[in-house]
């Protein structure tokens, strides 16, 4: 805790400096003229330093530029600002000392200096210091902890989106994007397909090779779907154990049925062994597909309901299929 004295006057800046030190301030710095305060302040760097200066007593008359001005220009620094300054003025005529008072001093003392009332004065300006600095800190710890806080909160809402197995989308999140896209295309007449796949007797998978090793394909077939999806909007997600959805937006049947045999495709190249299939040597999807445009007479339920019975028909019509709903 250091205290400047600005003075032109070495006696007064003698005088001031005793004083204080015989009250205990044993950090007490001098400045014969307002440019070597700001020299002492660091008011010459473009960024701000770090000053250890808490109080700075601040003489009015002093040749090349008065305290006032000094005063004045240390109070539009923004790291400087917080500093209180207490004026010295040999006159306390009200004109000087409102002009101190605008400039953005916060006390004043008047010469010859009284040492208890210079005690006191300091004393008060540096309680005043210190409780700023003590807000500041806090205000500065607030701002840390509401930063990480939104960091979390957004951390949090992207993994409470995600499937934590595979890493795409969960079912929670696939039914805020296709009550949105719903909506967009009963609004503007356009069309929106979905596609529900899944594994083919997977429960073998399973029983053959192990869970762990369950978990894995479902992760080699996540990913391999959605590789597939090529469009910003389209979005693959785990609907639930081995069963994944699709939401392709702005695509008809036609289309939606070439992605689907696009995925499903993609999960045979995947050449994952599956020697219990009784349908083929390697893990195979079967896949209903439902869409076309969208009114505000259907229901967002409706497509759903028709691609999950289009992949009932695609089992039992074979397995490792694409099939697409009848109206
Ligand atoms: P189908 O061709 O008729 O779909 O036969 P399936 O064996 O795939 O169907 P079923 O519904 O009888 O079995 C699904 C299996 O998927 C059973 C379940 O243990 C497995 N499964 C579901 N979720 C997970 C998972 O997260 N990890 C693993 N390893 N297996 C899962
Ligand atoms: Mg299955």
């Amino acid at each position: 805790m250091a205290i400047l004295i600005v003075d032109d006057s070495a006696d007064s800046r003698v005088l001031v400096k005793r004083l204080l030190e015989k009250n205990g301030f044993s950090e007490v710095i001098t400045a014969e003229t307002a440019f070597a305060a700001f020299d002492l302040l660091g008011m010459d760097q473009p960024a701000c330093v770090s000053t250890r200066i808490d109080l700075i007593l601040m003489d009015v008359i002093m040749p090349d530029m008065d305290g006032i001005e000094a005063c004045r220009l240390i109070k539009a620094n923004r790291c400087l600002k917080d500093i209180p300054i207490i004026v010295i003025t040999a006159s306390d005529i009200t004109e000087t000392l409102e002009r101190a008072f605008t400039a953005g001093a916060m006390d004043f003392i008047t010469k010859p200096v009284k040492p208890l009332e210079l005690k006191a004065r300091v004393l008060s300006a540096l309680k005043i210091k210190y409780e700023i600095d003590q807000r500041k800190a806090r205000e500065a710890e607030l701002v840390k902890v509401l930063e990480e806080l939104e960091n979390a909160n957004r951390e949090l809402s992207r993994l409470s989106s995600l499937d934590g197995l595979t890493g795409i989308a969960n079912r929670r999140h696939f039914e805020q994007i296709y009550d949105m896209e719903w909506r967009r295309a009963a609004r503007t007449g356009s069309e929106l397909s979905v596609l529900f796949l899944d594994l083919d007797f997977f429960k073998y998978y399973n029983d053959t090779y192990g869970h762990q090793e369950g978990d894995d394909c479902l992760k080699q077939v996540a990913a391999a779907a959605g590789q597939v999806l090529k469009r910003p909007g389209d979005l693959v997600a785990r609907y639930g154990g081995e069963e994944f959805v699709v939401i392709l937006p702005e695509t008809s049947i036609a289309g939606a049925v070439e992605v689907a045999e696009a995925i499903r495709q993609a999960i045979e190249r995947c050449n994952i062994p599956h020697s219990a299939s009784p349908v083929a040597a390697h893990v195979t999807v079967s896949v209903g597909v439902a869409g076309g445009r969208v009114t505000l007479a259907d229901k967002p339920s409706d497509f759903i309901a028709r691609a999950d019975k289009a992949l009932y028909e695609a089992k039992h019509s074979g397995r490792n299929r694409v099939k697409v709903a009848e109206c």
